[in-house]
């Protein structure tokens, strides 16, 4: 039986309230939709098939360079964080995965094991933080990690990924993300051939201790925390290190890793057409790596992506299964809430992505009718799908409306009182 944080009675009082106008809603929409050929089951069944992982690090109060707010009832540790995110599965039918950070998350895989399965929860891709130094660790990161210069150093940075993927495979997890933080602050500071050559030769290693079904994910990132130069900076890069690896290795793509008005879909669209496209760390950002909620910003961006993901599954791309999670950090809300809304974005990105008319389409692009095109794609964008969304999470056993839920239930001042108030402080991007 499963565990649940938030009594079932709670959630289906608030559904309640809400069930008769939404009944409607779903079948207006489904009205709708049948008049362009659109069977709303149809596109339902598929919604209710996609999920996004969680991010362990996204239930705790991000930070900025400047300084971190905390919260009240933050997580205290791995325990308390599966806690938060099974809320999150809960109520949106979304998020069955986490996908932990180690050394961060380190705790006894059984244990862990055991925890999240309680929840109904399983584990995602492992992260591996070769970005800052761990209390014991014999060698620094400060100047990078595989690609640094001492060779003590590179081998610390590539037994910690080994160690990451036995924690993993110890967990059911089946894939590896490595993102380093490497990189330089001064031209001439870091010799550009040899630090790649050095990474490179590091993920070999590491590529060499992944089991039969894993994948390994690279994922590159313009700038920060190094300034001038970062040694996987783009997908360029990214695609390189995928390929000289091997047919286990595949790009990530972070939203927010690119400088503003980056053409991210069309990355996406030839990251798919050569075998390479990983998944994606989802977020969303105004003007560099600002970690905002998913769809906050630019959601027409966030549908373009799911279009390419729609149209190759479309076309039948062979082996095509992207790893889709979340990555953000929340320094004005509570983190529930914005990872209950993210995770719905996303779905809703998706739903609409699966509204294009794609025959049509092909044809405007054929015949050059670019407006039409263009039109095409933005009648999907139009349709509110939310009766969609919120029928899916209410077959599933969760909310109609879940932000609305989670407020009713209570939870956060229920752990806030069984959670100490952890300290703020300088410095807590996480
Ligand atoms: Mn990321």
């Amino acid at each position: 039986m499963m565990e649940l944080r938030i009594a079932a009675d709670i959630v289906e009082a608030e559904n309640q309230k809400h069930g008769e106008a939404h009944d409607a809603d779903y079948a207006a929409l489904g009205e709708h939709l049948s008049r362009r050929n659109i069977d709303i089951d149809v596109v339902a069944k598929k919604v209710s098939e996609f999920f996004v992982a969680v991010p362990s690090w996204g239930v705790g109060t991000g930070g900025t360079r400047f300084a971190r707010f905390p919260g009240k009832g933050e997580p205290r540790g791995i325990f308390d964080k599966l806690d938060d995110c099974a809320v999150i599965n809960q109520l949106t039918s979304a998020t069955p995965n986490v996908s932990l950070h180690i050394p961060w998350d380190k705790e006894d895989p059984k244990a862990l094991k055991a925890h999240a399965s309680a929840l109904g929860l399983g584990f995602d891709a492992m992260n591996s933080n070769t970005f800052s130094d761990a209390p014991d660790q014999p060698h620094s990161y400060k100047y990078g990690s595989l690609s640094h210069a001492d060779a003590a150093t590179r081998r610390q940075a590539v037994d910690h990924n080994i160690e990451c993927i036995e924690i993993g495979t110890a967990l059911g997890s089946k894939a590896l993300t490595v993102w380093v933080g490497d990189g330089s602050n001064f031209p001439g500071q870091s010799n550009f051939t040899k630090s790649f050559e050095r990474y490179l030769s590091g993920m070999a290693e590491i590529y060499k201790a992944l089991p039969d079904d894993w994948r390994i994910f690279s994922e590159h990132k313009m700038y920060e925390p190094a300034f001038y130069s970062t040694v996987v900076q783009d997908w360029g890069t990214n695609y390189l290190i995928a390929n000289t690896l091997g047919e286990k290795a595949f790009c990530l793509v972070d939203l927010g890793h690119h400088a503003p008005n980056t053409n991210i879909e069309m990355i996406v669209a030839r990251l798919i057409q050569f075998g390479k496209l990983g998944g994606f760390h989802f977020n969303d950002s105004k003007y560099g790596d600002d970690d905002l909620d998913a769809g906050s910003i630019d959601p027409y961006r966030l549908f373009l992506v799911f279009n390419e993901l729609v149209d190759a599954d479309h076309r039948g791309v062979k082996g095509f299964h992207p790893a889709h999670m979340i990555d953000q950090s929340h320094n004005v809300t509570d983190p529930i809430e914005s990872l209950i809304s993210s995770a719905n974005e996303i779905r809703r990105a998706y739903a609409q992505a699966l509204l294009v008319d794609r025959m049509a389409l092909d044809g405007f692009q054929q015949d050059n009718d670019a407006l039409m095109a263009s039109d095409t794609l933005k009648r999907a964008y139009r349709t509110d799908v939310e009766p969609i969304l919120a029928e899916v999470r209410r077959r599933a056993g969760g909310a109609i409306d879940p932000v609305a839920t989670y407020r009713a239930s209570g939870y956060r001042a229920k752990v806030a009182a069984e959670r100490p108030e952890s300290k703020g402080g300088s410095g807590g991007i996480i």
